[in-house]
């Protein structure tokens, strides 16, 4: 059943208060479109596909394949209401919702055939959008404000740094200077002490060797006179042969031709002979006839002089071994009492091992102790390590200080090449932290450095990426950053978080979330994208 085309239009249209005035079209027809549906001519379908009688649009009945006959029945799948909304918005709305009963258009016009009581609320909803849009505009016109202070704000900053840097590089070169030439002098102050401690070391290391020559000359002397039982000032073929562990044939036995070749060939040698060429080719197999209950040769031990007279000069420590010599000699004397009082008691004890044992151990714990001790420094030498040691100290601070000046412009000439936005508007939350906590975690963003999630109840930190990059679309470069290359998830790529930004009064993360796993969005506000003019204030209503 064909409609009436106008329906029960008399639109009213308010212009700026001026007053009504009625604008005749058909029903679900937009003031722009009016001019297609002129009651005086056929129709055409806007795609141009058919033209139809005029008293057939709006019939209920489907003509045009883009439903453009019908724009104010719900006869056409594919066609769209339009509801002028006079006090609001105007809006379209799929033709399937006129007359369903639901009531669409604020202004009630989609519901006018199908006896659902709607309210025109346009007024009322106008009204709040525009308090809404008012209050934007007022964010924005104080954001807006806020941001020029932030300019110039970093201009300042901006000019303070590249004066701290240049001043930083001014002292980065003196201070160059002065770790070369520190280095020269620690150098030149090196040169003299190791040449003196080398000279002390080997001092040290000759008396080391000498007083292992005594000892193994005493050694020798001492074994010299255990094998000469007879007292002849000889050692002979016979008094070797009662030494059967110096055997080497492995019958047991040193027989005599034995003895002769470790005496070097000959029926007997004396002390000196046996010090210089027997000595040696025995001391390893010998075992001692006798323990010797010798007390260890009576000098003040030669560590202990050295801690308590500090030797001054390689030449006191020969003079020393000097000393030990003569006491060594009489220390002979003294051995020849104990070899008697050895005797005694290896007639008591017969431990001949017992005896070795002692006797060994006593040359070589007196050998260790020896050994162990380096004498201290002469003065000298000593000054001269104590002047290395101050010129090593004066390079080492100098290298310091220069290390921390580098340091200092390396952070420097980092945060100046950081992209701040156009005017450096952005350049206020670098080195600053913000952050929001949500029923699990604690989220931090320090814009420019890091993203970071921690667990409510403690734990570590989680890192969810670090500044990457500025990564809104082309036209507003501004409004996203991207941070990269966190934490890995687990079986899966690094975390990573885009924030969004937005135009507000104050810095502060808005909301976070993560909407596929280990990739994490946050919203942030901020003064420094606001823009003088609010977006989309008073462009929407195509007419009124
Ligand atoms: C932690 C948090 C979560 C993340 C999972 C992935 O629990 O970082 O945000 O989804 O790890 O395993």
């Amino acid at each position: 059943m064909a409609m009436a085309p106008f329906g029960v239009l008399a639109l009213v249209l308010y212009l700026n208060c001026a007053g009504a005035v009625e604008v005749k079209r058909p029903q679900g027809v937009s003031l722009s479109n009016r001019h297609f549906y002129d009651e005086t001519k056929p129709f055409t379908c806007l795609d141009g596909s058919k033209t139809i009688p005029f008293d057939e649009v709006n019939d209920d009945y489907c003509d045009c394949k883009d439903g453009s006959d019908e724009p104010g029945t719900s006869a056409c799948p594919n066609g769209s209401f339009h509801c002028t909304n006079a006090g609001h918005r105007p809006r379209y709305i799929p033709s399937s919702r006129v007359n369903d009963g639901i009531c669409d258009c604020c202004d009630t016009t989609d519901e006018y055939n199908s006896g659902a009581s709607c309210e025109n609320t346009c007024k009322e909803q106008g009204r709040k959008e525009k308090e809404t849009l008012q209050r934007m505009a007022e964010v924005a016109r104080e954001g807006f404000r806020l941001k020029q202070q932030l300019i110039e704000e970093a201009k300042r900053n901006r000019e303070e740094k590249q004066q701290m840097l240049a001043e930083l590089q001014k002292k980065k070169g003196t201070w160059e200077v002065q770790v070369e030439s520190l280095k020269a002098i620690k150098e030149a102050a090196e040169k003299p002490e190791q040449e003196a401690k080398e000279v002390h070391k080997k001092a040290w290391e000759e008396v080391q060797a000498a007083r292992k020559a005594e000892r193994e000359k005493a050694k020798a002397a001492e074994t010299f006179r255990e094998l000469d039982d007879n007292e002849d000032g000889f050692v002979s073929v016979n008094e070797i042969q009662t030494h059967a562990e110096l055997d080497s044939d492995g019958d047991g036995v040193v027989s005599e031709p034995e003895a002769e070749t470790l005496l070097g060939g000959l029926n007997q040698v004396d002390l000196s002979g046996f010090q210089e060429s027997i000595w040696a080719g025995i001391r390893d197999k010998y075992k001692s006839e006798a323990i010797i209950e010798s007390p260890p040769p009576a000098e003040v031990p030669v560590e202990e002089g050295a801690e308590s007279h500090p030797k001054s000069s390689q030449e006191e420590w020969r003079k020393d071994d000097h000393e030990e010599d003569e006491d060594g000699g009489g220390g002979e004397d003294r051995d020849d009492d104990d070899d008697d009082e050895g005797d005694d008691e290896e007639d008591d004890d017969g431990g001949e091992e017992d005896y070795k044992d002692q006797q060994s151990s006593y040359f070589t714990e007196k050998h260790d102790a020896d050994d162990e001790k380096v004498p201290p420094y002469d003065d000298e030498t000593r000054a001269l390590i104590n002047a290395a040691d101050k010129a090593r100290n004066e390079f080492t601070e100098a290298e310091k200080s220069l290390r921390e000046v580098e340091n200092s412009i390396g952070s420097l000439e980092r945060e100046l090449t950081i992209d701040f936005g156009p005017d450096g508007e952005f350049a206020y939350m670098f080195n600053q932290c913000y952050e929001m906590t949500t029923n699990e975690y604690v989220y931090k963003l320090c814009p420019f450095s890091k993203v970071a999630q921690k667990a409510k109840h403690g734990g570590s930190e989680t890192s969810l990426g670090v500044w990457g990059s500025w990564a809104g679309p082309e036209s507003n470069k501004f409004s996203a950053m991207k941070y990269e290359h966190g934490t890995g998830c687990w079986q899966g790529p690094s975390r990573t978080t885009l924030v969004k930004l937005s135009c507000g009064k104050e810095t502060v993360v808005l909301s976070t979330s993560e909407p596929s796993r280990c990739e994490y969005l946050m919203e942030f506000s901020t003064p420094a994208l606001c823009h003088e003019e609010v977006d989309g204030e008073g462009t929407e209503h195509d007419e009124l």
